[in-house]
């Protein structure tokens, strides 16, 4: 029981699920888990700030030490309990070499999901030619990671055989874009390691309550550039728009 730990948390939230994914991992159930909304009263309430002085989930606090950022809590939670539950760092050179490289591409991955373009970009100033720039983005970076996935060879993690912290981190990564209509048969390699990893128990035990509740996803990836806007409460990160439209967004990723 991990009872002097409190997480905040946003559901949908891919750094927050990071963090849950490896306190599964490692055995940490039991801490103080806080699912807030992206209302700025909750996101931006004084207990956040108490913690995360950005306003930001994850919010992670382990007694008195304080690790906000998903990469550095995952770390943490490794090194803090190296011997307990899922050893996510591996012994060997070659995976481990692979593991660091994969997980720190993993930021470049992350910051690819044009899917929260609205929700960062303010309604004046987003452009029909950044969107169609960051879909062409993505869809380069896509391929990169089939790229790798094709090379580890089927059934694999991404580093290897083990699962590691950098499954930890993309997993997130992952899952959120099949949710926003990735195609399977347009990148069937990260579909099946998708299909693979969702059946984990420490994924299944942390997937996003509101994925839960609402089991069908967004077509924004697959059949045209349905944009993201943000909504209240626990769905904001779920619901269609269609605020740019026009031939250049019809095409999936
Ligand atoms: N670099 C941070 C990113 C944290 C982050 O962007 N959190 C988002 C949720 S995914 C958030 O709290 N957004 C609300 C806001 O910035 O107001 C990490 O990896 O932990």
């Amino acid at each position: 029981m991990a009872k002097n730990m409190t997480l905040l948390w946003g559901s949908g939230s891919p750094p927050c699920w990071r963090v849950m994914i490896a306190l599964e991992e490692k055995k940490l159930q039991g801490y103080n888990s806080r699912l807030l909304s992206f209302d700025r009263e909750e996101i931006k309430s004084q207990e956040v700030f108490n913690i995360n002085p950005r306003g930001q989930v994850p919010s992670f606090k382990h007694g008195d030490v304080i690790v906000n950022e998903s990469y550095a809590a995952c770390f943490y939670l490794e090194s803090q309990f190296k011997s307990q539950g899922t050893k996510l760092i591996p012994d060997s050179t070659e995976e481990q070499a692979l593991m660091y490289q994969r997980m720190f591409e993993g930021l470049t991955f992350y910051d690819k999901l044009i899917i929260f373009y609205e929700y960062y970009v303010p309604e004046g100033e987003r452009l029909a030619s950044a969107v169609k720039r960051h879909k062409e983005a993505l869809s380069t970076e896509l391929k990169l990671w089939e790229g790798y996935l094709h090379k580890t060879g089927s059934g694999s993690n991404l580093a290897g055989k083990s699962f590691t912290l950098a499954d930890v981190v993309i997993f997130p990564t992952v899952a959120t874009l099949f949710r926003f209509g990735l195609s399977e048969k347009r990148y069937p390699r990260l579909g099946e390691y998708y299909a693979l990893l969702r059946e984990r128990p420490s994924i299944k035990a942390s997937w996003p309550p509101h994925w839960l509740e609402n089991t069908k996803g967004q077509d924004t990836l697959n059949d045209g550039m349905y944009l993201y806007t943000p909504v209240p409460l626990a769905h904001q990160h779920d619901v269609p728009t269609t605020v740019l439209k026009g031939e250049d967004f019809r095409s999936g990723v």
